[in-house]
């Protein structure tokens, strides 16, 4: 089955490019920076892990990214990430990235668009790999820094693919982007949210009513709502599930009581995604297979989560068929 699922191309729609960052290139851009850090070594890094929430993750996140500060540094997250997922059997990837995480330390946006960028075209060049990019803006920090960074980018608008919005749920709401997300909507962004991981029904509900996204990050929450749940069927609205790392940050306690077999038989639209793979022990492949040994599903039902993937990606027509 391990063989099987590595070999299935699987498109991942939900990760954050950030989360990308394994202890080991922590270290060593630590080093190349001179930017200290509170751990001796990789194991100490990989210790720190273990998380009570989404804050206490956020926390270490956020430090963890002051490694990152030159072009070559961004383009080296991304391809390293690139071919890591390219070995597991990831044909395209869509990245969130954090620019305002980025801003506050000083680092300029041209320097990670252009590291970023780099390492996109040599994805597609050296790894057949299509890739997306989501800006997201962090819903903790004021909507007018995120009106400011969406008018900042404008040099970038031709390439993103889509805006997101990230960081911390609880007590920011999507309506609170309600403004940011219009004028996206304006520039003909596609829009996707971060909603019902740790927020409640409401908050989807939000994402769909005020901010018109296309797809809702996680959304494992919605049972609570059958209401919301008919309307995501009827829509066909895409969830991007994380299946570890919600088992990680304790929105389960198990995977065995995660709530992604309930979606399925609920008729969703789901994805199976990594969100933050070196925070959270594993890539595309560790998330199908640690499914695999929860559910105990069939490979049609693996085949059937891989091509929503596809038909919901950001990804041109010919690509699409390419893959399908
Ligand atoms: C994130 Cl798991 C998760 N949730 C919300 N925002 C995030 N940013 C990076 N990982
Ligand atoms: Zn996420």
């Amino acid at each position: 089955m391990r063989d099987f699922l590595k070999r299935l191309p699987k498109a991942e729609l939900h990760l954050h490019i950030e989360g990308t960052l394994e202890p080991e290139l922590m270290m060593a851009l630590a080093e190349r920076n001179g930017v200290s850090l509170p751990y001796a070594s990789e194991d100490e890094v990989r210790a720190a892990y273990d998380f009570e929430d989404l804050q206490s993750f956020l926390d270490l996140y956020f430090q963890g990214m002051s490694v990152l500060r030159t072009e070559r540094d961004f383009h080296d997250l991304a391809m390293d990430y690139f071919q890591r997922a390219h070995a597991e059997g990831v044909v395209h990837v869509e990245m969130h990235v954090d620019p305002q995480a980025h801003l506050a330390r000083g680092v300029a946006l041209e320097t990670v668009m252009e590291g970023l960028g780099q390492a996109r075209r040599r994805a597609e060049r050296e790894l057949d790999m299509s890739t997306a990019l989501i800006m997201a803006f962090l819903r903790d920090r004021p909507a007018e820094e995120a009106m400011q960074l969406l008018e900042r980018a404008e040099p970038y608008w031709e390439i993103l693919d889509a805006v997101g919005l990230d960081s911390a749920e609880l007590g920011h709401p999507p309506a609170k982007f309600a403004e940011v997300f219009q004028r996206a909507r304006a520039l003909g962004l596609p829009r996707v949210a971060h909603a019902g991981e740790e927020g409640p029904p409401e908050y989807i509900r939000e994402a769909l009513d005020v901010l018109d996204v296309c797809r809702v990050d996680h959304g494992v929450r919605c049972l609570e709502d059958p209401e919301l749940v008919a309307r995501l069927r009827e829509q066909g609205t895409v969830l991007t599930v994380c299946p570890l790392s919600n088992l990680r940050l304790k929105v389960v306690e198990r995977l065995d009581d995660h709530p992604l077999p309930e979606l399925l038989k609920s008729g969703l639209n789901l994805t199976l995604n990594s969100d933050d793979p070196a925070y959270f022990g594993g890539g595309m492949l560790e998330n199908f297979e640690a499914c695999q040994r929860a559910f105990d599903w069939s490979r049609g039902t693996f085949i059937d989560l891989a091509r929503n993937a596809i038909d919901a990606a950001f990804m041109s027509e010919a690509r699409r068929t390419e893959l399908l």
